[in-house]
This record gives C-alpha cells, structure tokens and sequence, in this order.
C-alpha cells in the first residue's frame, strides 16, 4: 500500500523537474570528434556518444551539450556551417541522432546543441541563392557596393565599404564577382554573416531552433552572440561607417585590434534578438511541458554580458561566465578565487541563475591552466555553487593537455600561423585530444588500424577513466561522490557563503535550514593545516566526510568538529553537516509546521516500513 505512495510522489517531483531542471543543471561538454568512435574511422561519431550515455547516467550527468555537429566542410572546425538541418556525414545521419535522443531520454539525460547564428558557410545553398539574387535569399547577408576612389595619380578604383578588418585579419569585406558586390565577413572569407536586419533571416533562424526543438532537444547555447549586428547605414547617410583607430601600440593595419569596434560588436539589438530566442524556446514550455535552457558565450565586459540575462519585462538566456577559466590561474589565492566568485554573484540580476565553467574546448585543461593538484578543487567549486555547472569532457578524471606535433596538427587556428616551431601557442588540438578511456590501443577511443584524427595523449596508460573506476581514491570517484551530494536540497538552494580563512584556505558553504548542510574546504598549499570554523556560527558542527580529494588523508566517512579540520596540502573535501536548524525565533516560523507534519508522516512510514 506504501510503495504506490511514495512512487507518486517521485513522478510528481519529475513534471516539477521538467521546468526547473536548468537552475541547478550539470551539463557534460562533449567534443563529438574526440569523444568515442564507434566505426573504426578514427573520429569519433554519434553513435559512440549514444555508447557512452550509461557511462554518463552513472556519474549523475543531468545534460549533454554537443559541439557542432551540423554540416559543414569543416573550414572552421565545424564552425562553417552549410545546412543547419543535416548531421555532418562522419558524425553519422539523422536516425543516429533521434537514436541518440531516444536513448538520453530513456536514461533521464537532456541534449542541448550547440547554435551558430552569425553566419553560414559560403557553400551552402542560402548563401548560393542569395549570390544569385534570389528573393528573400537576397538579403540573407550582409551586401554592399564598393566605394569609388582616387589615387593621387588621378587613377579611379574601387574599395571595400568600409574599413573594417575582420577577426582574422584583413578586410572583413570580400568581393563577389557574380553579384557584383562585397559581402561582410567578420571570420573567415568562408563564412558571410548573416542580416540580422532582415525579418526573413530572424524568422529562418528562429525555425532553425524550432526544427530541433520539435525533435525534442532540451536547448541551446549560442556561440558568441555579440558580432551579430553591425551599424545599419540609414543611420549614416547610407554608407557603413569607418570605424576609428585604436591606437593598439602592438597592432598594424591588417589587424583586428587596429581599430574600435564600436560599430560591428555589442549593438543593442543583439540583446532584442537573444530575447527573442527566449520566446520561441518558451513556446515549448506549453506545448513540450519542458522549459528549454539558453547559454550565451560573448567575451565582453561583465555589465554588458549581464544584460542578455533579459530585463524586468523580457526573459533572455545564460550569459557563460568564463572567470574561472579566464581570471583564475595556477597562482590564485583562496583571497582571489573568492573574490571571482562573489564577483559574478553580485553583478547577477536578482533571481536569474549562475553558471561555472571551468575547461571547454577552446582552452588549455584544468591540470595544464590550473596545475594537477588543483583538479579536485576547481572540479568541486564548480559543483557545489549555485546555478548551472559545465564539465568539459575529460575534466573528470582530470585529462592533461595532449602533445600534438606540427605534422599531426589539425587546429586552423594554429595552421595559419604556418610556424612549426611557435604554432602550439595557438593550437587548440592539445586539449581536443581524444577521451582516455582505458590503456588498450587508442586508450579505448577507437578501434582502428591506421591512426586517430589526433593522437591520444601519451600518458593514457595510466590516467585513463577505466583504472580510475578501479581506484576508489582517484579524480573521478571524487568527482562523483560531489555529483552525487549536489542533489542535496543544501547544494540545489542553500544559501551561500564564501570564506578565504588565509592565502590557502577557501571554504563555501551552502546551507538550507531544516537540512543538511554542505561545506567545500580546499588548501591550495603543499603544506597540511588544521583549521577551526566556529566562526561560522550557523554551521553545525557535526560534520561528515562525503568526498575526499586524491591528496586527502581524511577519508570518506570520517567524522568530526567543526573547531578543528585537519586538511592535507592539495587536498578538496566535501562535508555534510547536521540538520541547520531554523535558530531563535525563526524556529517558529509558520513554514516549519508543514514541514514538521511532513517529516512525522515520512517518518511513521518509513518506521512501519522497517520494524
Ligand atoms: C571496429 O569496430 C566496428 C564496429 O564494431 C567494426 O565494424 C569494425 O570492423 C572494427 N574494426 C576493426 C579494425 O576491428
Ligand atoms: C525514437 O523514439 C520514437 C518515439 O518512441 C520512435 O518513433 C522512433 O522510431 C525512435 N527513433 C529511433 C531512431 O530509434
Ligand atoms: C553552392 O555553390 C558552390 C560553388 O558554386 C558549390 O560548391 C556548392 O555545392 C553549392 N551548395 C549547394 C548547397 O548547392
Ligand atoms: C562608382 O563609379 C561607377 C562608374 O563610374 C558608377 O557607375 C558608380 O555608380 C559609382 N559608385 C558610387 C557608389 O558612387
Ligand atoms: C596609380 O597609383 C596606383 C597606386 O599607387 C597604382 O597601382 C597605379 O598603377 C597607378 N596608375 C598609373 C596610371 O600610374
Ligand atoms: C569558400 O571559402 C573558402 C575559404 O574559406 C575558399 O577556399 C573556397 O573556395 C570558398 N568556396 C566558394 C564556393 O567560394
Ligand atoms: C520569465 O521566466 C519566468 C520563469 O522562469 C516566468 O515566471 C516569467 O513570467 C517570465 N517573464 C517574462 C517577462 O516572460
Ligand atoms: C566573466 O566574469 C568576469 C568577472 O567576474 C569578467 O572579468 C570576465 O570578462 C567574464 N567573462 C567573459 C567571457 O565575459
Ligand atoms: C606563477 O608564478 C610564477 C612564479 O612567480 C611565475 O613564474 C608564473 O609566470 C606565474 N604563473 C602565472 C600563470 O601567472
Ligand atoms: C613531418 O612531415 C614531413 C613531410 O611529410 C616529414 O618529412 C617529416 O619527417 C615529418 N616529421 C615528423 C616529426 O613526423
Ligand atoms: C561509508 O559509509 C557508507 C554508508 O554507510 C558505506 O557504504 C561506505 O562503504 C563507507 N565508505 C568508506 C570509505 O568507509
Ligand atoms: C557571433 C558568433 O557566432 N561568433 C562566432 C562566429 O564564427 C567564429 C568562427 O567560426 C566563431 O569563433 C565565433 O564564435
């Protein structure tokens, strides 16, 4: 008779979570090409992915957010998109991803994808249509006719509508012989941006989102947003304005940072636009039951990032905060990491959900940025803050940047530079290694005879996540015993506190009254310290060790006083403490009464149940 009670229960909790889910996500970053091959081709595909998903339903993953996989020639690292209908071919087909979907939700795990709305690639069938003239397709992009000029010889000729440069150098205008006209792009020549001043390019991009949505994806996030716009010319007399010089003592004049964006970056209509995302993600809400999660990536300053979070009377997105990938170091004090934190916590708007990422696939990994023995502790900070919580692909078993030689090297980034001797300060393939899943060949990632789209790591004999499984002291055990204590009601919504007790020592904790409290304690030093926190008066001081850290010498499970907390050098534990109580006179606030009644009823049940 009870059982049927208590399922009720957990099936109601389920419908909740479909709307509330986002604000304490944790979504795993997968880097399809590098993850898991299942065809023998040495690059990873889908279907491994849809291999892997028990893998990532036993560390406690709540979503998956996937690098691109639409089609795509591949100019950019997939960031050239020519369909954004179709699934690049050596990812696999569209079956594999709606196989791949049936399998995540069957295992409780969400899929959001990754959104390039800034321009397409210049081989797809929009741009081809809109070279052509083709109405709407037309004014799909950015086009303008060139200026007429004169050398000083008297020589007449024609120049690009502006001076703008692009982010990869040289004039981000290219002529187009067909059309007869220049064509704006901000990256590569192979990728025209798109008008976001035409309403039939805000509506295909909208369907865009809907044609995934309608498959039944969870949400997006949306690559750097900020380029969107450029200046519209009716406001200047109907040329695209010059923009003005920097003055950047280091920049000459086919550079980026040779000029002020001031007319091609952080317009205002980006904001109406990311907004108006909200709104066809939102329409899902009615007709799905699931709210649809949004994270933007623009590198602009903190006041401006804010603003996508949306205003008092229009929702917006996530705005990805990259502070602990960015302003954090190897040398960072406990004084600084808290002091990154509190910042983002302040700046946020009221009532609106942070986020932590610590690695992506842009960035060198934790244990290369950060040092080996940081791994626990940036992991678990990550974990334990309010809000939505990134793990790039390989962080939990702490994977160290790969050696790609020149000859191997695959990062366009680091291509152009044609500098085989300085070329690995720009590549990016170090950290796109493939995942380590065990010591056999290609540690597990592939079964192929030739060779794998970029080495495996050298040291995948022995950091690999088989022979951490095998470990109980090892990243990825304790990586996943904070998993698994971030789904305490402390960790969904407590409340937070930060402390940098000295140089070394930092302590979070998160504390909800009539529940278990949480505490984070990391030493940054070689050094052991005990430490006493009677300060924090609202913990209780009855504490227990939940996950402890590979350079820990407490061990799970241990017990003991908050007055005194021995703490190895390198070492990140987690702490559950007693039940924080209500104290003084808001033990008698009325929501306590409900509360009380409920944990009298769960508990006759649950002694019925037993005895
Ligand atoms: C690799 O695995 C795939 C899928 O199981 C299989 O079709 C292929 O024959 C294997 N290749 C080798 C060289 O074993
Ligand atoms: C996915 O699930 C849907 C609904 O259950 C089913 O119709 C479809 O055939 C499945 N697709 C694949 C590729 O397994
Ligand atoms: C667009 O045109 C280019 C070159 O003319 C061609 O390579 C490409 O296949 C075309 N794309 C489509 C989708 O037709
Ligand atoms: C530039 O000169 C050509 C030829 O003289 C003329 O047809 C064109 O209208 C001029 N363009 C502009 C923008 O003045
Ligand atoms: C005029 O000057 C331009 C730029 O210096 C040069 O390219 C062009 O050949 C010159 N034309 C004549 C007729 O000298
Ligand atoms: C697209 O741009 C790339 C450079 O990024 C170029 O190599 C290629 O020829 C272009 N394709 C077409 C059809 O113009
Ligand atoms: C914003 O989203 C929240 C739910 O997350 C909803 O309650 C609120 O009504 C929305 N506001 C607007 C202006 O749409
Ligand atoms: C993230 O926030 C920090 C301040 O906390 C700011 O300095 C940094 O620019 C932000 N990151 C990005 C990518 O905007
Ligand atoms: C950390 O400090 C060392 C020694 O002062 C210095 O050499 C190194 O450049 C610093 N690293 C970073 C990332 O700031
Ligand atoms: C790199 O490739 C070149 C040309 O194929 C070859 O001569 C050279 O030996 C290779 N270098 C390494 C380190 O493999
Ligand atoms: C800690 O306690 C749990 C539950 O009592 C038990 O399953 C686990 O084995 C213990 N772990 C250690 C390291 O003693
Ligand atoms: C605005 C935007 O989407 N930016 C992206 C445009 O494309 C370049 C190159 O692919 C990306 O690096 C940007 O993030």
């Amino acid at each position: 008779m009870r059982l049927p009670i208590l399922l009720l229960l957990v099936a109601t909790a389920a419908s909740a979570s479909d709307l509330d889910w986002w604000k304490t996500a944790l979504i795993y970053q997968i880097y399809p090409r590098s993850f898991k091959d299942s065809n023998g081709d040495g690059t990873g595909d889908l279907n491994g992915i849809t291999e892997k998903l028990p893998y990532l339903h036993d560390t406690g993953i709540d979503a998956i957010w996937l690098s691109p996989i639409y089609r795509s020639p591949n100019y950019d690292s997939g960031y050239d998109i020519t369909d954004y209908r179709s699934i690049q071919e050596e990812y696999g087909t569209m079956e594999d991803f709606e196989r791949l979907l049936n399998v995540s939700r069957s295992l409780g795990i969400r899929v959001v994808l990754d959104f390039v709305p800034n321009h397409t690639g210049n081989e797809s069938e929009w741009f081809n249509r809109s070279i052509a003239g083709e109405a709407p397709y037309n004014e799909y992009y950015v086009w303008a006719d060139g200026l007429n000029a004169t050398y000083d010889n008297g020589t007449v000729y024609t120049k690009p509508p502006s001076n703008w440069i692009s982010n990869f150098r040289k004039s981000a205008w290219e002529f187009n012989e067909v059309r007869g006209q220049y064509y704006l792009h901000q990256f590569v020549i192979g990728q025209p941006d798109l008008n976001y001043r035409s309403n039939y390019v805000q509506e295909a991009m909208k369907n865009v989102l809907r044609f995934w949505l309608d498959k039944g994806v969870s949400g997006f996030r949306v690559d750097a947003v900020n380029k969107l716009y450029e200046a519209d010319p009716n406001n200047y007399g109907g040329v695209y304005p010059d923009e003005p010089l920097s003055g950047a003592a280091n920049a000459g004049p086919d550079d980026y940072e040779y000029l002020s964006h001031i007319y091609t970056e952080n317009l205002l209509e980006t904001y109406d636009v990311v907004y108006s995302w909200r709104d066809v993600l939102d329409e899902y809400i009615t007709s799905q039951g699931e709210y649809k999660i949004m994270m933007t990536e623009a590198y602009a300053a903190l006041q401006l990032m804010i603003r996508y979070y949306g205003t008092s009377t229009r929702n917006g997105s996530i705005p990805f905060n990259f502070s602990f990938l960015g302003d954090i170091n190897k040398n960072s004090t406990a004084w600084e990491i808290k002091t990154v934190i509190d910042r983002w916590m302040t700046y946020m708007p009221s009532g609106r959900v942070a986020n932590w990422v610590i690695g992506n696939h842009d960035q060198s990994r934790v244990a290369n940025r950060q040092g080996v023995d940081r791994i626990d502790a940036m992991n678990m900070l990550a974990l334990i803050l309010p809000g939505v919580t990134i793990t790039y692909q390989g962080e939990e078993i702490g994977m160290e940047d790969g050696y790609v030689s020149w000859n191997d090297t695959q990062d366009p980034q680091a291509c152009n530079t044609d500098d085989p001797i300085n070329y690995y300060l720009h590549s990016r393939d170090p950290n796109r290694t493939p995942y380590q899943w065990d010591s056999t060949a290609h540690a597990g990632f592939s079964n192929t005879t030739g060779s794998t789209w970029l080495p495996v790591a050298d040291n995948y004999l022995t950091l690999n996540l088989a022979a951490q499984i095998a470990n109980p002291k090892s990243h990825y055990h304790f990586y996943k015993d904070v998993v698994t204590n971030r789904k305490s009601p402390a960790i969904q919504e407590g409340d937070l506190d930060t402390r940098a007790l000295s140089e070394s020592i930092l302590v979070v904790t998160r504390l909800l009254p009539g529940e278990a409290g949480m505490l984070g304690v990391v030493n940054l030093a070689s050094e052991a310290q005990t430490i006493d926190l009677t300060s924090l008066r609202l913990l209780p001081s009855d504490l227990e060790v939940v996950a402890s850290g590979v350079n820990c010498a407490l061990e799970k499970n241990a017990t003991l006083t908050k007055s005194s907390i021995p703490v190895s050098g390198h070492c990140a534990l987690l702490f559950r403490s007693g039940v924080v109580s209500y104290g003084g006179a808001a033990s008698t606030h009325y929501l306590s009464y409900p509360l009380i009644l409920l944990a009298l009823a769960s508990y006759t049940i649950i002694r019925t149940n037993f005895s």
